[in-house]
């Protein structure tokens, strides 16, 4: 099957410490197979794979349907290293996502007065350190952030008969279910997703638009077309930053650069220690604006995990690899996962954003000099590579490199 364009990500966690933690895991659970406890014990870590159902038998139930029947976490969903750090740090680098103003930073304003010059450069510094930042002063009204959690959690509460009105199949990308069967080997995400293409408009596919709540279509309409408006403020206010003209990344994504969402829920996890709600990745967008409703979502900044907070107002703007090569590798896209919580669900909001399918990309001609050579190569469907990778759990971007 051809993979619609899409997000991606990867970075393989520690193989050999997953390993004996799956087995651990085992241990304390037993299989979903009712194998016992004492004769997995025996087994070599191959013998309890080839015992164990195969991810796309597991991808044929919900994760949902396995926390409210509490069933126990198979073996595949078992992916936290705990070299994972992610208490504080002491070593004296900041542990808080730069906050930009995006009213401050937008190049609408044609006074280039101090607050915009100094807001244009903290965008830089976090883009360029951070690969991310906190965007307030985005033009979202909070009505249309409140409506759009509202309605995402109404959609996962429904019954399973209902969801699956919009369901994938396991290997398809669009529509509720979780991502396509991954390699062999790589782990499963401890949640459920929709996800649909929502501009430009003739790639829709209504078929994956829930009917049901009423109010799901005119929210993703609506929750959609702002990010659209953002996604544009971004961009230029990225170019400013950089002393490139205001459309030139507008230019290089095309007029039918792509926006997708995808609606994440994340279930209760009974192993919260041992399982993630998403593998850690980058993304192969240009960048992706997230809204979450609860904390759960990492960043790695020098090797250290650090928690997105959650403010009902705040939209992550995270950078994808496609704009790292656009920067010419100034702005870095950071590796993000999502932990599983015990108690309490979650929900978030990813909206991708990427460039006109088959339209070939590069760095941005005022980005290229003596100090700084041309160091990715043009190319096109960046995202195709990117997601071949992601399944087989690494990144892409060396194949980006000059
Ligand atoms: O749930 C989140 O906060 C992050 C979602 C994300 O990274 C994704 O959907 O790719």
């Amino acid at each position: 099957m051809s993979k619609p364009r899409c997000h991606s990500h990867a970075l393989r966690l520690s193989s050999s410490s997953s390993h004996s933690r799956r087995v651990d895991f085992c241990r304390s659970f037993g299989s979903d197979q009712g194998t016992s406890n004492h004769k997995l014990m025996a087994e070599t870590i191959g013998e309890v794979s080839s015992l164990l159902p195969s991810a796309d038998i597991l991808l044929a139930r919900r994760v949902q349907e396995l926390a409210l029947n509490h069933e126990q976490p198979a073996h595949l969903y078992i992916s936290r290293n705990d070299d994972d750090d992610d208490e504080p740090r002491r070593d004296g680098i900041p542990s808080e996502i730069p906050v930009i103003d995006l009213s401050k930073a937008s190049p609408s304003d044609t006074d280039p007065s101090h607050d915009h010059r100094q807001e244009l450069h903290n965008l830089r510094s976090a883009l360029s350190e951070w690969g991310c930042f906190q965007a307030i002063g985005h033009g979202v009204p909070s009505s249309c952030l409140d409506e759009a959690r509202r309605v995402t959690r109404e959609f996962f509460q429904l019954p399973m008969d209902e969801k699956k009105k919009v369901a994938k199949g396991v290997e398809e990308m669009e529509g509720y279910g979780a991502d396509p069967v991954p390699a062999k080997g790589q782990f499963l995400d401890w949640s459920d997703r929709l996800y649909v293409e929502v501009f430009p408009e003739h790639r829709r596919k209504p078929e994956f638009w829930p009917e049901n709540p009423p109010s799901f279509r005119v929210m993703l309409e609506d929750y959609m077309t702002k990010m659209r408006m953002m996604t544009e403020q971004v961009s230029r206010a990225m170019a400013r930053s950089l002393d490139l003209e205001d459309d030139c990344f507008l230019d290089l994504f095309g007029k039918g650069a792509l926006l997708q969402g995808r609606f994440n829920y994340y279930s209760p996890c009974p192993r919260p220690d041992l399982i993630l709600g998403l593998k850690p990745h980058t993304d192969g967008t240009s960048f992706t604006v997230i809204m979450q409703d609860a904390e759960g979502l990492q960043v790695m900044r020098e090797n250290r995990w650090i928690t997105v907070p959650t403010k009902p107002d705040t939209l992550l703007v995270l950078m994808g690899d496609q704009m790292e090569i656009m920067s010419n590798g100034i702005f870095k896209p950071p590796l993000h996962r999502v932990l599983t919580h015990s108690h309490g669900d979650r929900i978030s909001i990813a909206a991708f954003y990427s460039p006109e399918p088959h339209k070939e990309i590069g760095p941005a001609d005022g980005l290229i000099n003596e100090a700084r050579p041309k160091a990715y190569k043009n190319m096109k469907d960046y995202a195709d590579i990117h997601w071949g990778y992601y399944q087989k759990g690494s990144r892409a971007i060396h194949e980006a490199k000059v």
